[in-house]
């Protein structure tokens, strides 16, 4: 007989349970990349890109004085946008940390002439607007000397050859406690950069990864459970790539809908159990970046939005900032836009599932209670045929202005005339199913 060794299983505690639900019911959170590499306005990996010694990279925050910076002004934009939740960078690779910790005195409030704690004042703005607020944290750093060995990304320039990683780890552990203690409640840690001292032992589904052969082990479950027990109710991901470890609460995707692989990134991911998230860019840049104008227009990015819906996800949209704390222009001017179509919309995507008509090339379902939506997003037809349905169609509309669509039903399926075919115009045509049993998934 083999036994398997003993693994610490994770039981999620009845508050964590209900802060997924109320995650995945949220569906649309802002995301933002906002640290000193902003300066240099050519994305947050520049220091890594440009080999910056740290030594040098330190020069960067005695320059960064976010003047401009108000939090009402990013909160604001983000709720009329229809995001219900916000991830901000508390540490981002380059190991600055945007909030004042006790722990260290590389981060905004000792190093910069601003000296103000912009998480502190964004947590607050958050609380009073009633908009959750997670924190991106990044597991890999390039200015911790105990940061050692070097990961894939390298990043020896100027540093010391030699490190106690098993100190790094505390000082992690340590910063992420002052996060989920001095910041009210937190819904979640984000975290990014665990790839960079990836496991070796990538079979790893529903374990714990081993140490890689560097000897790095990241103790994941030290600083879960650490997190579980500050604040229960704050939903951990990990952005590793790989399928879930044990003590995570949510999935995500980077730059990939659940179940693509377009990347390279996502190669290693099945869909699994939890709650799932998938985050993309305005533009083709994370950090600030003056020379990248790839916008995406504010109907690809509506259609990103109701595609994750389909694909049962949550969609994590980003800026980043301006070193001057303003959100420039062109991203303003699209997240109103796109607040103007959820406004409208929003009742077809919020609090709804996956609908039961798996993405299509015309378009998604979602579904909530009774209703199944179908999204068409791409169509030239009065008529579209689904696949049949777990129970009968009672009654179809255009969700717009719920003039009525015919509906023919057989064991074969439904098909669904309009009276004239989607409007070219039309960001996403919307029918509504009246279904006689509930259909959502769950
Ligand atoms: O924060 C943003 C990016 O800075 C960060 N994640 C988003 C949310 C990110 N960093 N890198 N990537 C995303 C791409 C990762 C590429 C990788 Fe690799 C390929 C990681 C492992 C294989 C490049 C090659 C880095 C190490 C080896």
């Amino acid at each position: 007989i083999v036994v398997a060794p003993a693994q610490s299983v994770y039981q999620p505690s009845a508050e964590n349970l209900a802060a997924r639900k109320a995650f995945q019911d949220d569906k649309f959170g802002l995301f933002i990349h906002w640290g000193v590499y902003s300066l240099l306005a050519d994305g947050e990996w520049i220091m890594n890109q440009r080999q910056i010694p740290a030594k040098d990279y330190e020069k960067l925050p005695t320059f960064f004085n976010p003047v401009d910076f108000n939090a009402k002004e990013w909160v604001s934009m983000a709720k009329n946008a229809g995001m219900k939740y916000i991830t901000i960078t508390s540490k981002h690779h380059d190991g600055f940390a945007m909030y004042d910790s006790k722990v260290s005195d590389y981060d905004i409030v000792d190093r910069t002439p601003y000296k103000k704690d912009v998480l502190k004042m964004l947590a607050d703005e958050c609380q009073a607007q009633g908009i959750k607020l997670f924190f991106y944290h990044s597991h890999l750093d390039w200015h911790h000397p105990d940061y050692y060995p070097r990961g894939r990304t390298g990043q020896k320039t100027g540093r010391p050859e030699s490190g106690d990683f098993e100190k790094y780890l505390t000082y992690m552990d340590t910063q992420l406690t002052e996060l989920l203690t001095n910041y009210g409640p937190i819904a979640g840690i984000w975290f990014d950069g665990w790839w960079d001292q990836s496991s070796d032992d990538a079979g790893h589904v529903g374990k714990t990864a081993p140490a890689n052969k560097n000897g790095i082990d990241w103790k994941l479950d030290r600083t879960y459970s650490l997190i579980h027990k500050l604040q229960p109710a704050a939903l951990i991901g990990n952005n590793h790539h790989v399928a879930p470890f044990p003590g995570e609460d949510f999935q995500m995707f980077e730059k990939d809908l659940p179940g693509s692989k377009s990347t390279g990134f996502n190669e290693a991911q099945t869909i699994g159990q939890l709650p799932l998230e998938t985050c993309e860019t305005m533009n083709g840049s994370w950090g600030f970046n003056i020379k990248d104008n790839r916008y995406k227009s504010t109907k690809d990015l509506v259609h990103y939005l109701v595609k994750a819906a389909g694909h049962n996800a949550n969609f994590l949209l980003n800026v980043g900032p301006m070193p001057n704390g303003k959100i420039q222009p062109e991203f303003v001017k699209s997240l109103a836009e796109i607040g103007q179509w959820m406004q409208k919309n929003g009742e077809t995507i919020y609090g709804t599932r996956g609908g039961p008509v798996e993405a299509r090339n015309w378009g998604v379902t979602t579904a909530k209670g009774n209703k199944v939506y179908v999204h068409i997003l791409d169509w030239a037809d009065r008529q579209l045929t689904l696949p049949a349905l777990p129970g009968k169609v009672s009654a179809a509309r255009l969700f717009a202005d719920k003039s009525p669509v015919k509906i023919t039903q057989s064991a074969e399926g439904v098909v669904l005339t309009m009276a004239a075919p989607p409007a070219a115009d039309m960001l996403d045509t919307i029918i509504e199913l009246d279904m006689a049993p509930a259909t959502a998934k769950k």
